[in-house]
């Protein structure tokens, strides 16, 4: 593992968005838009990728560079964590394998888009959620994706122990929409009330997830979304797509039939949850 900076205020990001979940080059964009957003509050960020073999905790302007232009660029979860290692892949992680890594380097923030959960065939579950419900890290992000099953995450989130914290909300968000009916365990107006929280929750050894909706002037409305939805699930089912291609199809689908917009939607949540992540991770070294 190559830790790039010891520095307390960290917020670690994932890099499968940067791979796998955005279009190049908003892809680029999306990452340094959120680095930005986390230096602005006063923290560092670190990218979390496999370069060559090497788990890297922070990656150099380049190096990002050169992963969000890589022509076959890996996937990497926690089923595929050490064989990138061994087989030095070079790749993005997800929420699972950046929460393991950040973790292990001492990292307690990191912020993404929307988590993975329980997929709508209910066979297919993202290595998210395990990972989750044994890694006390606090994650910033708009909920679970809502090409997922959101009941059946919630439930899953609440059956492993994972309180889910709307900030400044009381339903989780589904992503692209604001509202998905789904109650939060607790609602929080400030920063300080989030610390208080985290700080009563860490020794329970399974992470806590801080949600907050999509900046309203980009997010969809729950009709539109499910418009685009159907049709965006329906062809899915047509292509046979499977497995941990599902995600990436179905993100790169919606982005196609929405013009453009959802891949607007995206950048807008990631860069308001790298903000509020490194208020999280700024405050927190400080104590
Ligand atoms: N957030 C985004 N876009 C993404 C992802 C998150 O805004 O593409 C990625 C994350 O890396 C997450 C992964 O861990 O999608 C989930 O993939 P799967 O369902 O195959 O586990
Ligand atoms: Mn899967």
């Amino acid at each position: 593992m190559r830790i790039r900076t010891l520095e307390p205020a960290r917020v670690a990001l994932e890099s499968a968005v940067i791979t796998h979940g955005l279009p190049r080059p908003q892809n680029l964009e999306a990452a340094r838009q959120m680095q930005t957003a986390i230096r602005a509050a006063d923290a560092v960020p670190a990218i979390v990728a496999v370069l060559s073999g090497t788990p890297c905790i922070g990656i150099s302007d380049d190096e990002l560079v050169e992963l969000a232009n890589h022509p076959a660029p890996s996937k990497i979860a926690l089923h595929n964590l050490s064989l990138a290692c061994a087989m030095r892949w070079t790749g993005g992680t997800t929420v699972s394998a950046t929460a393991y890594l950040a973790h292990r380097a001492g990292i307690q923030v990191m912020a993404t888009g929307g988590i993975g959960g329980v997929h709508r065939d209910g066979r297919d579950i993202s290595s998210d959620l395990p990972t989750l419900a044994r890694t006390p890290i606090l994650v910033v992000c708009s909920g679970a994706k809502v090409i997922l099953d959101l009941p059946a995450t919630r439930e899953w989130l609440e059956t492993h122990g994972i309180p889910i914290v709307g900030y400044q909300t009381d339903e989780l968000p589904g992503f692209y929409v604001a509202r998905t009916g789904l109650r939060v365990d607790a609602t929080v107006e400030d920063v300080d009330a989030l610390i208080a929280l985290w700080e009563a929750h860490q020794a329970m050894g399974t992470a806590m997830l801080v949600v907050q909706p999509p900046p309203a002037a980009h997010a969809f409305s729950e009709p539109e979304m499910r418009a685009l939805l159907e049709q965006a699930l329906h062809e899915a089912e047509q292509a046979g797509i499977r497995g941990s291609a599902t995600t990436p199809w179905l993100l790169a689908r919606l982005a196609q039939l929405s013009g453009g917009r959802t891949v607007q939607t995206n950048l807008a949540l990631l860069c308001a949850n790298a903000s509020l992540a490194g208020q999280l991770a700024a405050r927190l070294s400080t104590r």
